[in-house]
């Protein structure tokens, strides 16, 4: 074996030249790469020994794809594309031997071969439109003339692999390689049998796209509005699928490349690619021990069957993990296992999952009306009424019951992790694992770490949040910690604005025009007006309190900021706009027209500078844990990067230039955070 460079070599085994790559962790296509497979496709094209080649990758993966690190900085390294082309127009097959993920350019490369072959394990696919990107390597022109443009399209506009079994259906690979084969040794036995039947080179290019019509691609745009609204890879991919269907395919190519480079220039891709990182660093704790392993959890107690429990254990339970579900009264208990039982078969009714399936996640439910059951759990989670003495007095009997070394999670939203472990004789064994609504649906997870929590139960509920599909994100102990505390700021704003001169609809349509799913008058009526309120203790203090005196409860009683019918659609009632115009006039305000640019500053700049104090108070580690909070945990647009790194696109002087043109109208008490006056004074960026 030759090394051709650091990560690139080249062997020559009986004629059949093998390229290996071995650039860990996911042989990103990086410039040492594109150096070294350009060199060694040099070599073994000029050599007359050579009969064939073999394109393989060391390590856990085929290429899974571009370097994302190198988009957006000056280009150095071997060209991908001039590659591509030298490997396609060979006069010797080169075949692409396949395990792991072969992703965007990654299987861009495996594409441009002339055969492929995968361990059955594989997965292939584009999903640059997770990065704000389309598939830039010629991908989109060869993609549809394998699969035909309508499987394509929805393969590149929804990002998703394919297994290896489905892809050589697809005709994306040749042949599957067994389980536990040698990949290389199959590669070269597959080289030969290529050479020795005399098969063609096959060239994907000079193949046609079947079903191009020109239907298919209106009917897929209405179809699709709704997902791809604000984004714009969608509609990139698909001029790029009507280019391979209508143009000789270098003209296609050249189109793709065309609105790669548009996109790849664009700010929605700059902010999805630095969430793919932003991601991946709130897995990181910081001040973590080296080594901190995570205490083992095969069994959680859960106490509350509610909304919020049921959802809890859905995730548990989902994985194989036996749960035991706590209430204090039997009525309650029965309603929640059987919500639980109930959202389980509607997934079955959809086809989601099989009766089997259903009835194996039951089996793993135990409901009970005994806290002492949770005495062999590794892990309690509670979340039962917001409440702190409710929760003191809880931990405090879970700290009689709990087996030593046994995790106590609390799954309050708002309040103090370190009072509530203060209950306890183990502050230490405490912390905060913050679901969001519904539970088993949404992506984020808090962990709130207290001020005694030990590290490696902050190491286990990371690993438990892994464990359970959610991104979990460190944050420390304030109130609201990093999502809601947020959010409070917004939700301020929001009724300042509908006091002062917008109406909830004009401030839930800048929102939804922003690009979040729904604007905060919207999420109220979805929430519930009553959150906190009583009939007796209603004060009418606010516009919210006398809707909810109006029996105006939201969705639920089927009226609140808006009216909705029997199928939840929407209409804003004439007696909303009074009542708000009442209370503003009894209040002495007098009402101004409060254009949209207001509206949005007023929305998401609070926020931002609530998100720089979170950060300067050390409650957030990164200010890009602040946006995957944002993202996972509340709906802000993805494309928009998270509040810190829109704040930054619109810039930090900005910023605080409209907070201080707004100053009058934020509240008592509203006060620039001296981290963004820093940033704007210094130019510098909130996120790195
Ligand atoms: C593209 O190809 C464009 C072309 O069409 C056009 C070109 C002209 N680059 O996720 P993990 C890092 S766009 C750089 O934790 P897993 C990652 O940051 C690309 N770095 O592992 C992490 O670093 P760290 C299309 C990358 O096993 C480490 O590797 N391809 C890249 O859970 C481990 O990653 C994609 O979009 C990369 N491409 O999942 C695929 N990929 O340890 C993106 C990973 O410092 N990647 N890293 O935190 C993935 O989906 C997953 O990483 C993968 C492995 C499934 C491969």
């Amino acid at each position: 074996m030759a090394a051709i460079n650091p990560v690139v070599d080249l062997s020559l085994e009986d004629g059949i030249a093998v390229i290996t790559s071995n650039h860990p962790p996911v042989n990103a296509l990086s410039a040492i790469v594109r150096d070294g497979l350009a060199a060694a496709f040099d070599q073994a094209f000029a050599d007359a020994a050579v009969k064939a080649i073999v394109l393989t990758c060391a390590g856990r993966t085929f290429f899974a794809g571009a370097d994302i690190s190198e988009f957006g900085k000056p280009p150095k390294g071997a060209s991908l594309h001039a590659l591509f082309d030298r490997i396609e127009a060979a006069d010797k097959p080169v075949v692409a031997a396949i395990h792991g993920t072969s992703l965007g350019g990654g299987f861009e490369t495996a594409l441009v071969c002339h055969y492929r072959i995968a361990l059955a394990s594989a997965k292939v696919g584009l999903p640059e439109v997770k990065l704000g990107l389309l598939p830039g390597a010629g991908g989109t022109q060869r993609l549809p003339r394998i699969v035909g443009a309508a499987r394509a399209l929805e393969m590149m506009t929804g990002g998703a692999p394919v297994g290896g079994r489905q892809a050589l259906e697809m005709g994306l690979l040749d042949e599957l390689v067994a389980e536990g084969a040698e990949l290389r040794a199959a590669g070269v036995a597959f080289a030969r049998r290529v050479l020795a039947e005399q098969r063609p080179l096959r060239r994907i290019r000079t193949q046609a796209v079947a079903g191009a019509t020109p239907e298919l691609f209106a009917d897929f745009r209405k179809k699709n509005a709704k997902v791809f609204r604000g984004f714009d890879a969608p509609e990139a991919i698909i001029q790029c699928v009507e280019a391979a269907a209508s143009l000789p395919f270098d003209e296609g190519q050249a189109a793709e490349r065309r609105l790669f480079k548009g996109l790849v220039e664009g700010v929605q891709s700059q902010a999805q690619r630095y969430m793919f990182f932003a991601e991946r660093a709130a897995a990181k704790i910081d001040g973590l021990p080296e080594g901190t392993a995570a205490r083992p959890v095969k069994k959680v107690g859960i106490i509350g069957a509610g909304t919020m429990g049921g959802g809890i254990a859905m995730n548990f339970l989902n994985r194989g993990i036996a749960v035991t579900i706590v209430e204090t009264a039997q009525a309650a208990l029965d309603r929640g296992t059987a919500t639980i039982r109930k959202n389980y078969d509607n997934s079955a009714a959809k086809g989601r999952m099989s009766a089997a399936d259903v009835d194996r996640r039951m089996g793993l439910l135990a409901p009970t009306l005994e806290l002492a059951t949770l005495a062999d759990c590794d892990l309690i989670i509670e979340a039962v009424f917001e409440n702190m003495a409710v929760k003191k007095e809880l931990f405090a009997r879970l700290d009689t019951i709990a087996r030593p070394g046994a995790v106590l999670a609390t799954n309050t939203s708002y309040l103090d992790v370190n009072e509530i472990a203060a209950a306890t004789q183990r502050p230490q064994d405490v912390v905060g694992l913050h679901f969001f609504s519904p539970a088993n649906v949404m992506k984020l997870l808090e962990v709130v770490r207290g001020a005694k929590t030990a590290p490696d139960v902050l190491a286990t509920a990371m690993e438990v949040g892994k464990a359970i599909g959610k991104v979990a994100v460190v944050a420390g102990v304030c109130h609201g910690f990093i999502g809601n505390r947020m959010l409070a700021q917004r939700r301020i704003q929001a009724d300042a604005l509908i006091l002062e001169g917008a109406m909830p609809w004009d401030v839930d349509r800048v929102a939804y025009d922003f690009g979040w799913p729904m604007g905060p008058f919207q999420m109220s009526d979805l929430a519930g007006l009553d959150i906190g309120w009583s009939k007796d203790t209603s004060k009418g203090a606010t516009i919210r309190e006398r809707l909810c005196e109006l029996d105006r409860r939201g969705q639920k009683t089927g009226a609140g900021y808006y009216d909705y019918d029997a199928r939840r659609n929407r209409s804003n009632p004439a007696l909303v706009e009074k009542l708000i115009l009442d209370f503003a006039a009894e209040k002495g305000v007098t009402r101004r027209r409060i254009d949209d640019q207001e509206i949005l500053e007023r929305l998401v700049y609070p926020m931002v500078n609530e998100g720089a104090k979170i950060l300067a108070e050390g409650i957030a580690q990164r200010a890009s844990d602040i946006d995957v909070v944002w993202i996972y945990g509340y709906g802000w647009p993805v494309y928009r990067g998270g509040p810190m790194f829109y704040a930054d696109t619109v810039g930090a002087a900005e910023v605080v230039a409209a907070l201080a043109k707004h100053k009058p109208r934020l509240g008592d008490g509203f006060a620039v955070a001296p981290l963004l006056e820093q940033a704007a004074r210094d130019g510098r960026r909130l996120t790195a």
